[in-house]
């Protein structure tokens, strides 16, 4: 499949996606939304990818939010719209049944923070700058930013953050939690693949398990959440690795991990 601004490749298990407008700084259009959509389903529908990751090309943005010519000419219908389908797609990268890990090698600005958010955890680069700088530009985040900025940093950071629209370190998101790892930004790339790769030699089904009941039960209250995830857990011997995983453990050996259900 032919893409305009996006590069999709997979590398072994590791399925890549790559923002690949950098003479806008990977700023994204409605053409960069729908296309990460049809990659992402089709991610899914192959079944081949164990770990996505999502990261930008050249080394100075991962994304530096909506594209602000594009959504200068928006009416509030169209900018309404834009934003829903930014929207829906972060939710899709959510639910993707494998786990997202954010490379992010530059600006991650507005749009680029929020995508990184709808990933399952955030590594950086040390040139790495995270940000909302919306208010700058007389609107507010609309992929989700005002949302998910909050439940991960809490309420007052997260207002501050939307509210001056300054830009923040790598190291100082890593501090208020929104980033998991930094590294300098030449073994940014190796880091994030080691550990995609570790990630992928386990079980496909718990795997799985991890990402849903987390994501899911942070949306309900606790007791809710463990019922939850005593029936994943259920779920989770169903699949022949939980078998294979004890084994192996008793048999002082390593475990080789299908990912089917029994
Ligand atoms: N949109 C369009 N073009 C961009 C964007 C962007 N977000 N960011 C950078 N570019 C372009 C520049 O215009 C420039 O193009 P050209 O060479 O043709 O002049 C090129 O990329 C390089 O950028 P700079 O020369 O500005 O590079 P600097 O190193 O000087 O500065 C910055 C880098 C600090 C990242 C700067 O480019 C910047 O501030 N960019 C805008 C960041 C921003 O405000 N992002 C938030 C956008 S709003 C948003 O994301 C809302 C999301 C929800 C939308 C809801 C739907 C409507």
């Amino acid at each position: 499949m032919a893409y305009e601004t996006i590069i999709v490749k997979q590398e072994g298990d590791i399925g890549i996606i790559k923002f690949n407008r950098p003479e806008a700084l990977n700023a994204i259009n409605p053409t960069v939304v729908a296309e990460v959509a049809k990659a992402v389903d089709l991610i899914e529908i192959e079944g081949k990818c164990k770990v996505l990751i999502l990261t930008g090309e050249g080394e100075k943005a991962f994304v530096a939010g909506a594209d602000i010519a594009v959504m200068a000419k928006q009416s509030p219908l169209e900018g309404g719209n834009f934003s829903r389908a930014g929207q829906d797609l972060l939710f899709r990268i959510e639910s993707l049944p494998i786990p997202v890990i954010a490379c992010v090698n530059g600006f991650a600005l507005g749009g680029g923070t929020e995508i990184a958010m709808a990933c399952d955890f955030i590594y950086a680069s040390t040139n790495a700058k995270f940000g909302q700088p919306e208010i700058n530009l007389g609107i507010i985040p609309g992929f989700g930013g005002t949302q998910r900025l909050s439940r991960l940093v809490g309420r007052g950071l997260a207002k501050e953050l939307c509210m001056t629209g300054v830009m923040i370190t790598a190291e100082e998101a890593m501090r208020i939690g929104l980033v998991n790892k930094v590294f300098p930004l030449e073994s940014l790339w190796e880091e994030t693949m080691k550990t995609a790769k570790v990630i992928a030699s386990k079980g496909r089904v718990s795997v799985r398990a991890v990402k849903q009941m987390i994501n899911r039960g942070l949306d309900v209250d606790l007791r809710s959440g463990c019922y939850m995830e005593a029936d994943a857990f259920a779920l989770c011997k169903t699949s022949t690795d939980a078998a294979e995983g004890m084994n192996a453990f008793l048999e002082k050996r390593k475990p080789q991990f299908k990912g089917e259900l029994s």
